[in-house]
């Protein structure tokens, strides 16, 4: 049926449209009960769809019955006693076109109701509840696919079975006030806002922590009634294990209350840990992650019991960490703005470093746990704490949330609402209440959970379309109705005064405390308050000038292309797909003037390749390792780098600097949906971009690192720690000249305070330039090098060595510097780890490895080194600068075990380049004393008063703009959005 192949081939995209367009799809199936009696033994029988992917009718054996219409929740039929058989049962899962069925509902609608629309993007998603970016979106195709993406069951039971455990933790002793736990339709009370107030730094408890652990359960139904069979009525016993010195147990009668919205039934009970038994969950950098279980059983009572062999013990157990988690908003000093936004964890505040996640795959049900560790594993490995799961995509499965417990990652979940107005009739919010009630009960109880949100950048698009602007205060009351009074208040009666925190939307001034209606026009974007999303392409990116001093960004970012690994699967180089300007490569950008900011960029850093038009001689005459192509991929993920690099410094130096205090950096985006022009830092399949490399450095728990300040020609060094205790060691500033090494250096002791950050250090850069003999400003860098120590995490060693990531300063564009071509040299390549097949043959050349190991120099500086393989994983480093005979260790780790190479294979496949292999110059037009023979610069010995006045004249500030100047922060349709920004 699909003869096109692979649906991310070339244009299978459009090619495959029709299979959306189709009015309607049918999976059908045959199947027999997988027990001879299930019919007589268990009162009830369900059929369970965990995702139906999205408007669903379901037939059984010729009878309907039901019918679903949000991809995002859980459906499970009543008893189907009369409508199964024990053999040969038919279902057939009905499914209409998710197009079809969003348009009518978009045109019976009484009014507009506007979504975000780019290149490709097909309209009216914002009717349908399904993951919003099926429709497109401006990293990824539009499949607006259909189906059963998660599990289908026949699930069998008598009386009661519990399907879920809830477990929330509260550290200031037991709420007296309490929410029932029971979510009444019919009640829409409104929600309590005190109930969000954050906890203070020590608690006002005890120490010990109140678990309240609340089972949700089916219960078997009279088909005919819908009523329980029997009344749902025993005795509920939980433990809480303590870290295997014993636990804490307790037991109650209850009778189970329901059903709610979403179809269970529950009653709830409370454990006191005592103090002394919990041992704290941190996030990944700040220690470790002890978990223990909580474990819950239900035993009906006998009395009622109709069924001789039915079980009467149902349990289930979850996996629990014990922390606190604060989103802290306090006013500054008087004469200072705003409000602060950042979060404590266990009293501590934590500087957010992490990224954003979209959905792994246009086709949900082909995403395997495999490929959503090896997206997490590799964030992880950047240091980073953090993961948003943006609201644009699907709810991620259990899994995530597992791995994050156990690895530290904090989660900021967010409501699948993205980019849009949405609708608000009566139906609509009935599936949101019950989407929101069932994902936040699923998540809750995760340790690894920082904040729940309630949409991404629909407050700001208030202000994005003519109609809302046109009749604002419909949308606004619309905007209200649905994230306060429902989303917001089914996820206060689930949280039951629990502390996580609760926006809703990002970006926004915060949590909505008072005065929703008129808080939330226009202010979305505030460096000030809450958190910000920063998108700016029309700037020089590596201007500090430009960028916000905002409280927390929980988004920003810029686009690159993916490797030619990547790209090959899906592209036919003899169709001319593998140019910078070929139609595949413009058709596969879904960002509005994506390739001209590209390639804007990229010309204010780098000297740009030849285009690769077979008429154009120069193609012909490009470098001679690779093709022009390959060039303008490289020097994308570049500036790429270079961007990203410039943005989380600036936002982690300025955490003590008013304005500023900055506490969060989330970049946009994580990972790839397929292969495309994105702002991801991992290509679709996992590859690390040269970008993930950068954030690896970027995120390093102490930094050193520095900016030139254009308006004062000094450059400020920083350095800035994460770290949870004080660092000292020593720092070292050498002006350094690309093709003689180091001129001149000073260095200096520093101490840091826990999780600090300091200028350490400002250079008055013509003198100390002038001083080391520089013969120009293109002649030169600065290379900033720092060694630290400190307590360990845990506080159990001194003197632990901290390992602090080499940074540059680089004072003019690179495309100036006077660059030779550097001969890299790789030795010494040693095998590493085993791959598990293979047998311990200790330094056979043929072993499977998953992992070796080799050195690297150069005869030369070379920035923006970048090691490649096409070997599954990724190495320790890339995009750094290697200066000039110095020797760097460079490890490669394949990402599993399928990823096994040899040695020989590692050998034999490495590339090493970097920007000066990306032109061609002529190095006779160089002198000898480093300069070109065009500029007028004298030998390099000469450190007179000359090179002041040749230094005077070639420098000029990069860019006209005055210091106090004008931002745009994102642009969507008509309106600008502005802030202005002072000098850093
Ligand atoms: C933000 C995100 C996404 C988008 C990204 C890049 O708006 O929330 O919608 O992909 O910017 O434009």
């Amino acid at each position: 049926m699909l003869k096109q192949g692979d649906p991310y081939y070339r244009y299978n995209e459009l090619n495959y449209r029709w299979v959306a367009l189709e009015a309607e799809w049918r999976w059908s199936t045959t199947f027999d009960l997988s027990e001879n009696d299930m019919l007589t033994k268990y009162e009830h029988v369900q059929l369970v769809c965990e995702g139906l992917d999205t408007v669903a009718t379901l037939t059984l054996n010729g009878q309907q019955i039901g019918s679903s219409r949000n991809a995002h929740t859980r459906w499970r039929s009543r008893d189907l006693h009369e409508v199964l058989r024990q053999t040969g049962n038919d279902l057939q899962v009905s499914i209409r076109s998710p197009l079809d069925f969003a348009n009518d509902a978009a045109a019976s609608y009484p009014y507009q109701v506007p979504s975000d629309m780019g290149p490709g993007y097909l309209p009216n998603r914002n009717f349908i509840r399904k993951a919003q970016s099926d429709f497109g979106w401006d990293w990824g195709p539009a499949f607006a696919t259909s189906g059963i993406w998660q599990l289908i069951f026949i699930h069998a039971f008598n009386r009661a079975v519990m399907t879920q455990l809830s477990v929330l933790q509260y550290h200031d002793g037991k709420p007296s006030d309490e929410l029932d736990g029971i979510n009444n339709e019919d009640a829409m009370e409104k929600p309590d806002l005190s109930k969000q107030h954050p906890a203070s730094d020590k608690g006002n408890g005890d120490g010990d922590v109140w678990l309240r652990v609340q089972p949700f359960f089916d219960v078997a139904t009279n088909s005919a009634t819908s009523k329980p069979c029997s009344p749902p009525v025993g005795t509920l016993c939980a433990s809480v294990d303590l870290f295997g010195k014993g636990s804490v147990s307790d037991c109650v009668h209850v009778s189970l209350q329901g059903p709610d919205l979403v179809g269970s039934y529950t009653a709830s009970m409370w454990l006191r840990v005592p103090a002394e038994s919990v041992q704290l969950w941190w996030p990944n950098g700040y220690g470790k992650q002890p978990l223990t279980d909580v474990t819950a059983n239900f035993t009906l009572d006998q009395q009622g019991r109709n069924m001789v062999d039915a079980p009467i013990t149902t349990s289930l157990k979850r996996r629990i960490g014990f922390r606190t988690v604060q989103l802290v908003r306090e006013t500054g000093p008087i004469g200072q703005q705003g409000v602060s936004f950042y979060f404590k964890v266990n009293s501590v505040p934590i500087f957010i470093k992490g990224a954003n996640l979209i959905p792994f795959d246009s086709f949900h049900a082909r995403v395997t746990a495999a490929n959503i560790t090896r997206i997490l594993s590799s964030l992880l490995a950047t240091g980073a704490n953090t993961v948003r799961v943006w609201g644009g995509g699907v709810y991620q499965r259990d899994l995530l949330y597992d791995y994050a417990d156990e690895n530290g990652l904090l989660v900021w979940h967010e409501f699948a609402f993205a980019c849009a107005m949405y609708p608000r009739d009566h139906s609509f919010l009935r599936l949101v209440r019950k989407e929101v009630l069932e994902q936040t009960r699923r998540v809750a109880s995760h340790p690894s959970l920082l904040i729940l949100g309630g949409n991404n950048e629909n407050e700001a698009a208030l202000d994005w379309f003519e109609i809302t602007k046109q009749h604002r205060d419909i949308y606004l009351v619309d905007y209200t109705k649905l994230y306060l009074d429902t989303v917001m208040h089914e996820v206060m009666s689930e949280l039951h005064g629990s502390q996580l925190p609760f926006v809703t939307s990002s970006p926004s001034r915060g949590p909505q405390s008072e005065h929703p209606y008129t808080q939330l026009w226009g202010a979305a974007q505030s460096p000030d308050f809450g958190d910000m999303h920063y998108y700016n392409y029309d700037v020089d990116c590596s201007d500090v000038r430009y960028l916000p001093r905002a409280r927390f960004v929980s988004e920003f970012g810029f686009q690159s292309l993916p490797s030619l690994h990547t790209w090959s699967s899906v592209t036919d180089a003899n169709e001319g797909d593998l140019a910078w300007n070929s139609t595949l490569m413009y058709y596969r950008q879904r960002h509005p003037n994506g390739n001209a900011q590209l390639r804007d960029q990229m010309a204010r850093h780098f000297k740009l390749p030849p285009l690769d038009d077979e008429n154009n001689p120069r193609a012909q005459a490009s470098t001679s390792s690779s093709s022009p192509f390959d060039s303008w991929v490289y020097l994308t993920q570049s500036v790429q780098s270079l961007c990203y690099r410039t943005w989380i410094q600036h936002w982690r130096r300025i955490k003590q600097e008013t304005p500023g205090r900055t506490m969060g950096v989330l970049y946009w985006q994580l990972n790839d949906i397929w292969q495309g022009p994105t702002w991801s830092s991992l290509e679709w399949g996992g590859r690390w971009k040269m970008l993930h490399y950068t954030i690896k450095r970027s995120f390093a728990p102490v930094m050193i690192s520095g900016y030139h300040d254009q308006s004062t020609d000094q450059v400020y060094v920083y350095m800035t720690s994460d770290w949870p205790a004080a660092v000292k060691g020593t720092y070292t500033v050498a002006v350094t000249s690309w093709r003689r090494g180091r001129l001149l250096s000073m260095s200096d002791s520093y101490q840091l305070e826990s999780l600090q950050s300091i200028r350490i250090l400002e250079v008055p850069l013509k003198e100390w330039y002038m001083k080391a003999g520089c013969t120009s400003l293109s002649d030169c860098f600065l290379m900033l090098e720092a060694t630290g120590s400190a307590a360990s995490i845990d506080g159990k060693n001194d003197g632990v060595s901290i390992t602090i990531p080499p940074s540059e300063v680089i004072t003019t564009p690179i495309r100036d510097a006077i660059l030779s071509k550097p001969n890299f040299s790789l030795t010494n390549f040693q095998p590493g780890r085993l791959a598990r097949t293979q047998k311990a043959v200790d330094g056979a050349k043929d072993a499977m490895l998953l992992s070796g190991s080799f050195m690297l120099s150069s005869d030369v500086t070379a920035p923006y080194v970048m090691v490649d393989t096409p070997l599954m994983g990724h190495f320790n480093d890339g995009g750094f600068i290697l200066e000039g005979c110095t020797k760097r260790n460079i490890t490669f780790e394949a990402f599993d075990e399928d990823g096994a190479f040899t040695l020989q294979q590692l050998q034999q496949s490495i590339r090493v380049r970097s920007i000066r292999d990306t032109y061609e110059e002529d190095e006779d037009a160089v002198t000898a004393s480093g300069t070109k023979q065009r500029s007028r610069h004298h030998d390099s010995s000469t450190r007179t008063g000359t090179i002041g006045l040749e230094l005077e004249s070639i420098h000029r500030p990069t860019s006209s703009h005055p210091i106090d100047t004008v931002v745009e922060v994102k642009t969507r349709h008509t309106k600008r959005v502005t802030h202005s920004t002072s000098t850093s």
